[in-house]
């Protein structure tokens, strides 16, 4: 008999899952929530495939006690979700709205009486609207904004929620955000971009800053999609090429996080950006954490290419890939697993997204989904983060992206991540198998 998936894994690992207010939660105009650039972003011609938006997506906002009861069924230990800013500060700064904050309480009550601790993400892509009128992230003044409201949080959910994360991948609220403007806000501007990291790192850390100094209880971090890219052959050049190809998705961020400052070699590629550091802001962002969180889905090749600015090429690769075009690299995982762990002096590691867009079959009758690849996709991944911790990775939990289809932005409804399956047309949820065998996983039989 081959082994459990985690064999291995401490008593006390963490299994979750994770989704994003502006993902699932649809309901944007009620109780008081303000616009956020995700809601202008829909509305232009062309952003979105198939002009969808997150008006109603799955609404948890009103479906969240149905959803509660299907993470109980799953036996989750933890559900991560973000909190959307513009129902908290609907103009972004002054007036809070305290209907933004019951709906927060509820779902957090509930699901502690189900037994499921709230993860709670601060940022999740959805600024207000307002302070991007204002300047948005390329300017300083939306990060003191942020710690403000970060701060209002704190105090409003710390006697129940122990678990925070700042930030969620930045690299996408920056780069696909300011520079490729294929996300909110569509802006298309590498200096612009460039400032956006730094006063989004500002911002974390000035909520860690913030969190420290209420001395309140519990953990925080911040969720990076860092990756190492592997060389497409062993020849120097390649190599070179795979290391480069690191410094913008991983250096730029996690170097300062580890208060090893912005890699020089990535920014001598761009003399048109300069970074708006001021006196004491590598400190503050450089404060230590509690743990790590890694956001994880696939790992390229890369070759040298004397023509681009740092001197790499993504490469054509063999491995199958999800319904996002992206290759299925398990190893990678471990790889970069390995990779993090080094980089980032054995703090603690929590794998706060992992998952796949795969075909999903219904059954006739509407009561079963088959999706015999997403299965195949999370054991593979599981596998090597147990494989990573037996080799000395300190890994403490793994959140599958996500608990139910939903918005996947650009891609409007047309990508399915989720456990659990659901009907846009009457918002009916049917678990998938993977919700089945995830179900198993986090029992320990699997
Ligand atoms: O849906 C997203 C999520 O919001 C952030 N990380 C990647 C997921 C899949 O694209």
């Amino acid at each position: 008999m081959s082994e459990r998936v985690t064999a291995g894994l401490p008593a006390d690992f963490v299994w979750g899952a994770a989704t994003a207010s502006y993902q699932v939660e649809g309901a944007v105009d009620a109780d008081g929530r303000g616009p956020s650039i995700w809601d202008t972003f829909c509305r232009q011609p062309g952003k979105v495939v198939h002009g969808h938006t997150g008006e109603v997506s799955v609404d948890q906002y009103h479906r969240y006690p149905e959803d509660v009861a299907l993470m109980r069924e799953l036996g989750l230990h933890r559900y991560r979700f973000s909190l959307a800013w513009p129902r908290i500060i609907p103009a972004g700064s002054g007036k809070p709205n305290s209907k933004g904050f019951d709906y927060y309480n509820r779902l957090v009550d509930t699901l502690l009486e189900a037994g499921i601790q709230p993860a709670v993400t601060l940022y999740h892509w959805d600024l207000p609207q307002p302070l991007q009128d204002q300047g948005g992230w390329p300017a300083r003044e939306t990060a003191l904004r942020f710690s403000a409201y970060a701060e209002l949080c704190f105090r409003a959910l710390s006697d129940r929620v122990s678990n925070w994360i700042t930030l969620n991948e930045p690299y996408c609220s920056s780069i696909l955000g300011y520079l490729e403007g294929v996300h909110a806000p569509g802006e298309q501007n590498r200096p612009r971009a460039y400032r956006a990291i730094h006063h989004l790192l500002l911002a974390h850390g000035l909520a860690v800053q913030a969190f420290r100094d209420g001395g309140y209880p519990g953990e925080i971090g911040i969720s990076l999609n860092t990756n190492t890219p592997r060389p497409a052959t062993q020849r120097d050049e390649d190599r070179l090429a795979a290391e480069r190809a690191a410094d913008l998705p991983t250096h730029m961020f996690l170097g300062p996080v580890m208060g090893e400052g912005y890699p020089e070699r990535h920014l001598a590629a761009y003399p048109e950006v300069s970074m708006p550091v001021e006196t004491g802001d590598m400190e503050l962002i450089a404060a230590p954490t509690d743990f790590l969180g890694l956001n994880w889905y696939t790992e390229d090749a890369v070759a040298a290419d004397p023509e681009h600015p740092e001197g790499f090429r993504v490469c054509r690769q063999y491995q199958e890939t999800t319904e996002m075009g992206w290759p299925i690299v398990p190893q990678g995982f471990y790889r970069h697993l390995r990779k993090l762990n080094e980089l980032t002096q054995g703090i603690p590691i929590v794998v706060t997204e992992n998952g796949c867009a795969m075909p999903d079959l219904l059954s006739a009758d509407g009561t079963r989904c088959h999706d015999p690849g997403r299965i195949a996709y999370l054991r593979s991944h599981i596998e090597a983060l147990r494989d990573a911790w037996r080799d000395g990775v300190n890994v403490r939990g793994y959140y599958v992206w996500t608990l139910i289809d939903n918005f996947e932005w650009a891609y409007g409804f047309t990508k399915r991540f989720g456990l659990v399956y659901c009907d846009y047309v009457n918002q009916r949820r049917i678990p998938k198998d993977s919700f089945l065998f995830f179900r198993e996983l986090a029992a320990g039989h699997e």
